[in-house]
């Protein structure tokens, strides 16, 4: 009689529903790559078209994935022999399960900094790349700094080139993590550090797309449904995925464009596009929505005149602030992200993406409402939704929560004038705009998001 495996790893494999399997085979993988931010994002984005590059083309690619503070995704992947499965929802042909093979090992870095440090300063590695949040590209920050100093070793260690591929929601990633490491370096006077980084570092930006709610119970079990055995690094995604990346490697690369990637040598445009037409427009779901009282971005979406408000917002504020690439159309685009927002399968809930909106709105919406030829209406009110979600009450009295680097900041004077006036913690750069916001915010505070939302159909 079969033995049911428990748990994933590589002995279950073979017992897993054929298309189950991962791409490619674990014991072949070698490391080549380094991730910081091991969360589900990275499992259900990067390692799958990682994974997929490998299957079709080869090459030592795997990854280790460091978990910045949190150890449960460690001990998790450590238990699995490195493997997970990423659940699809909502595809045409229903809830899928796959196995994926990119991940070769797992640190901890708050733990373990000097494991860190190490694979840094391994010649092996030739790619580092990063979902760190975009909080973490702040002066100081905790990631920066082991970065620095795992690149230190490395220069030391006389390791070779090595790439840096940022892959956070960021306008040129890639540039701002240069200038934030450069920084760093500035402020401990390593010169040769310096001189050494600018030869022998390249930093390519790149737009990474794909929705990656926080995995659930619910993930779990349809993962343990789907494979008949219990996968507890599973992550639940949408079946569409994008990677739009600089093809400046210094040490080589992944086949990733086998994989679906897009090699450009600017992405600016993209991410433009994506940053305002799909980021912004979940920002304005997520505080509208919870304000609201929904619960999910799907919910939110569902709200009598939110679509019609976030079509107009698209075609009118996003695409007069931004040239979008090559023969996209801005309102197709919106039109897409609104289909793919509406997944009712996702569970997104509005919470997760309101997380740390003074680090997300500046590229998202206030590079829209302070745009040459935008007249703002719909992104000031956005503006004004976050402002209303950071006073910690929904419309009917539920508690919201400000997870936010600057929440404390944040609930010391939430004025408009405190958040969005010069110095503030959005500033805007026409005084006009303030009063817009001041508007919305009366009219959200007197009549609850809703009402306010369905006076724009
Ligand atoms: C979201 C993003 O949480 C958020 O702020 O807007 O994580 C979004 O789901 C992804 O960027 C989609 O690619």
């Amino acid at each position: 009689m079969a033995v049911k495996q428990l748990r994933l790893d590589r002995t279950a494999l073979s017992s897993l529903p054929s298309e189950c399997r991962p791409a490619i085979d674990p014991a072949d993988l070698r490391t080549g790559m380094v991730h910081l931010g091991v969360g589900a994002f990275h499992r259900a984005h990067q390692a799958v078209f990682t994974e997929a590059a490998i299957a079709a083309s080869g090459g030592d690619w795997g990854t280790v994935g460091v978990a910045p503070s949190s150890r449960s995704v460690v001990d998790a992947l450590a238990a699995q022999d490195n493997l997970f499965s990423v659940v699809t929802l909502g595809g045409a042909d229903g809830e899928r399960a796959r196995v994926v093979a990119a991940l070769t090992g797992t640190a901890h870095a708050a733990s373990d900094p000097a494991a860190v440090t190490a694979l840094i300063a391994d010649p092996a590695v030739r790619i580092i790349s990063l979902t760190v949040t975009e909080k973490a590209y702040r002066p100081g920050a905790a990631l920066l700094r082991l970065l620095l100093t795992g690149l230190a070793a490395r220069a030391a260690a006389d390791a070779g080139p090595i790439t840096l591929l940022s892959c956070d929601n960021l306008p040129a990633n890639g540039r701002a993590l240069r200038a934030a490491l450069i920084g760093e370096l500035a402020t401990t006077e390593q010169s040769s550090l310096a001189e050494w980084f600018e030869q022998q570092v390249s930093c390519p930006s790149s737009m990474v797309d794909r929705i990656v709610p926080a995995s659930t119970v619910a993930t779990l079990s349809s993962a343990r449904r789907i494979l008949g055995t219990a996968d507890l690094a599973a992550v639940a995604a949408e079946p569409f995925r994008q990677w739009v990346i600089e093809d400046d490697f210094a040490a080589g690369r992944p086949d990733w464009a086998a994989a679906g990637a897009t090699f450009t040598s600017d992405v600016t445009d993209w991410e433009h596009l994506k940053l305002r037409g799909l980021n912004g427009v979940h920002s304005a779901l997520a505080y509208l929505g919870a304000l609201a009282g929904r619960e999910t971005i799907a919910e939110a979406l569902d709200l009598p005149g939110m679509r019609s408000l976030l079509r107009s917002y698209v075609s009118g504020e996003v695409a007069a602030s931004l040239a979008p690439p090559d023969g996209v159309s801005v309102v197709d685009y919106g039109d897409t992200v609104l289909e793919r927002f509406a997944n009712p399968q996702l569970g997104h809930r509005t919470w997760q993406v309101a997380m740390d909106g003074s680090q997300k709105l500046p590229q998202r919406v206030v590079s829209v409402v302070d745009a040459d030829g935008v007249e703002p209406q719909l992104g000031t009110l956005i503006l004004a939704a976050w402002a209303q979600f950071a006073l910690g009450r929904s419309d009917d009295g539920g508690e919201l929560p400000l997870d936010d680097p600057r929440a404390a900041e944040i609930r010391a004077d939430p004025t408009t004038a405190a958040l969005f006036g010069p110095g503030g913690i959005l500033p805007l750069a026409d005084p006009a705009h303030l009063v817009a916001v001041q508007r919305w915010r009366d009219e959200l505070a007197s009549h609850g998001a809703a009402e306010v939302v369905r006076r724009c159909l």
